[in-house]
């Protein structure tokens, strides 16, 4: 199975511009407990390079676009986050990085729970040992 999974945020629209919402529990699958986001990116900078324990999360590149890299322990795969109406559900047990930022690139990020540096695997093999249990 794909480590792709977007989810669609309808964009609402009318003739003065877009607009859209993100509403947990609904589109975004879980209850928001935190949001931030990633900009003014240098160029050639790469970042991720962690998996979570629990954190579930949805990114959305609101303006600019990045490429993703996600990897499970068996497959990688990569895709482009370029627009505003897509969010990538990133899951946990997953690996992920981000390269390629175009110079105006916002990455917004949903996350399931609060920031806590002890759910963070920063270590590749590290990941891949857990993700073997
Ligand atoms: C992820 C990708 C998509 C905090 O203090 N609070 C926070 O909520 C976050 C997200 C980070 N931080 C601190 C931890 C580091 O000292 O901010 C610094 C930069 O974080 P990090 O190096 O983890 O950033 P990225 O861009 O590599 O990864 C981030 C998220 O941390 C991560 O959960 O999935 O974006």
């Amino acid at each position: 199975m794909s480590l792709i999974h977007w989810t669609h945020f309808p964009p609402l629209g009318d003739e003065r511009g877009s607009l859209v919402a993100l509403e947990g529990g609904k589109t975004v699958p879980f209850p928001i407990q935190r949001v931030y986001y990633l900009f003014g990116t240098k160029l050639g900078v790469s970042r991720g390079f962690h998996a979570h324990k629990k954190l579930q999360q949805v990114a959305v590149c609101v303006t600019g676009r990045c490429r993703m890299v996600l990897d499970d322990g068996q497959k990688r795969e990569e895709v482009w986050l370029d627009t505003p109406t897509q969010g990538l559900l990133i899951g946990n047990m997953v690996w992920r990085e981000m390269h390629d930022f175009s110079h105006d690139c916002v990455l917004l990020v949903l996350a399931s729970n609060h920031y806590d540096e002890n759910d963070y695997i920063r270590n590749y093999e590290e990941f891949i040992r857990l993700a073997e249990k």
